[in-house]
C-alpha cells in the first residue's frame, strides 16, 4: 500500500469511492441555498434524501466500485456518520450535515500526501470524519505517507458576504461573470477556504478554480503549502462555479477537456497552447437543465466529469453518448458507467472518487512560462 498520485491520468491502482447513505438536503446556512419546493424541500427546509433515491445511487456506486475492482484497482469506501445530526462549534450551530458521496470535494492526493480541504459549508465541516478510518489505515500501512489537514476554518458570519444570494441572483449574466472573474462571490477573504475538487492536477502545475467554495486566501494557502508546485488561481465564465472537474479536465499529457460554455481566461488558454497542449471542447451533454434528476444541485456538465483509469482509458456516464463518441475519436477506450442516479448526492464519476495511488512520478508538462503563469 502506497499513497502516490500526481495528475489525473497515470494508471490508477487504488481509489476511494463514496457512499450515498444518509445524505441530506442540508439545513440552511450562509454558504449555499437549497430551494426545491416541487420536490418537498422549499427554501429553509431540510431532511434526508428519499430512501429509494439512496438505494438507486448506492446500486450505481457499488456497481462502479465492482467495475474498478474487476480492472484490478483497489477500492475503499468511507464510513457514513449520522448526517441528520445538528452540529456546532463555539462559533455556530448548524441543523444538519450533508453526506459522503463526493470524496473528491474533501480530499486531494498530491504525491505521497493526502490533504484534507478546509471546506466552506458548515454542513460539511465534519465530513472528514468519514475518511479518518481509511486515512489512519493508510498512515499505518505506508511509512512514506504524509497526512495533512488544511487549517480548520472558523466559518463565522465574517466568512460570508451578507445578503450575497439575494443580490447576486438579481444580476444579469455579464454582471455575474464580472463578479466571478473578480471572485467577488459569497466567500470573503476572512480565512483560507477551498474545496479539494476545485484543484486540477497536471503534475507540477496545480490549477485552482476561484469559485463559490474557494477563495483567494485558499489558493494562497495551497501555494505556500506546495512550494514545489506552480499553483495557479483560475476562473471560468460560469455564473455559479463550484469545482473545476466539470469545466477543465486533464485527460492525458497534452490534452485537456474544456466546457466550452464556460469561457477560459485567454492567458490560461495561451499557457496551454505555448506548451503544446490541445484544448478540446466537451461534447454537448445528453441532459438539459430541465431534465436533471430531482434534488440535483450539479449541472448537466457532469457529462464531462469523467474518471481516467490511465492515459488511454476513461470512464464516462453511460448515457452521455456524444461525450463517449468524442473521447473515442480522440483514441480513448471508453468505459460506460450508468451514474445519473448518483448526481443528486453530489456529482459524477470524478466527484465520487479520490485517487489514492496512480503509478508515475512528478513531471513538468509546462516548461514554458506565459503571462502570469
Ligand atoms: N462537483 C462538480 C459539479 C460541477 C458542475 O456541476 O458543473
Amino acid at each position: 500500500m502506497k499513497v502516490n498520485s500526481w495528475n489525473g491520468w497515470d494508471p490508477l491502482t487504488h481509489v476511494i469511492v463514496g457512499r450515498a447513505d444518509g445524505t441530506m438536503v442540508q439545513a440552511p446556512e450562509p454558504a449555499v441555498v437549497r430551494d426545491w419546493p416541487e420536490h418537498g424541500f422549499p427554501a429553509g427546509t431540510y431532511g434526508r434524501l428519499p430512501d429509494d433515491m439512496v438505494a438507486a445511487a448506492n446500486e450505481q456506486l457499488d456497481a462502479f466500485a465492482d467495475l474498478l475492482r474487476r480492472r484490478g484497482i483497489r477500492v475503499d469506501r468511507p464510513e457514513a456518520i449520522d448526517f441528520s445530526r445538528p452540529v456546532s462549534t463555539p462559533d455556530w450551530e448548524q441543523g444538519s450535515m450533508f453526506g459522503c458521496m463526493p470524496p473528491r470535494d474533501v480530499l486531494i492526493t498530491v504525491g505521497n500526501e493526502i490533504l484534507e480541504a478546509t471546506m466552506c459549508y458548515r454542513s460539511r465541516w465534519f465530513e472528514y470524519l468519514c475518511y479518518r478510518p481509511l486515512l489512519g489505515s493508510y498512515f499505518r500501512e505506508d511509512p512514506g505517507m504524509r497526512w495533512e489537514a488544511a487549517p480548520k476554518p472558523r466559518l463565522t458570519d465574517a466568512s460570508y458576504r451578507a445578503g450575497f444570494w439575494e443580490e447576486y441572483e438579481r444580476l444579469d449574466f455579464d454582471e455575474q461573470i464580472a463578479r466571478v472573474r473578480e471572485n467577488n462571490l459569497v466567500l470573503t477573504e476572512a480565512e483560507p477556504l477551498f474545496d479539494a475538487a476545485d484543484i486540477a492536477r497536471f503534475g507540477k502545475d496545480l490549477f485552482v478554480q476561484l469559485s463559490m467554495v474557494t477563495n483567494r486566501s485558499g489558493v494562497e494557502w495551497l501555494r505556500r503549502h506546495f512550494p514545489g508546485h506552480r499553483v495557479h488561481a483560475v476562473t471560468f465564465g460560469n455564473t455559479h462555479p463550484v469545482h473545476i472537474d466539470a469545466t477543465w479536465v486533464p485527460l492525458r499529457p497534452g490534452l485537456v477537456l474544456h466546457c466550452g460554455e464556460r469561457e477560459a481566461e485567454e492567458e490560461l488558454v495561451q499557457y496551454f497552447k505555448v506548451n503544446d497542449w490541445e484544448i478540446v471542447s466537451a461534447a454537448p451533454p445528453a441532459r438539459s437543465w430541465d431534465d436533471m434528476p430531482k434534488l440535483c444541485f450539479c449541472s448537466p456538465w457532469l457529462s464531462m466529469n469523467v474518471l481516467s483509469l490511465d492515459q488511454n482509458t476513461v470512464c464516462v456516464e453511460a448515457s452521455e453518448v456524444a461525450q463517449m463518441e468524442l473521447l473515442d475519436s480522440l483514441g480513448f477506450e471508453v468505459v460506460p458507467v450508468p451514474f445519473w442516479d448518483v448526481a443528486p448526492f453530489g456529482g459524477g464519476l470524478h466527484c465520487s472518487t479520490v485517487d489514492i495511488h496512480r503509478e508515475g512520478g512528478l513531471e513538468d508538462y509546462f516548461p514554458k512560462r506565459h503571462g502570469r503563469f
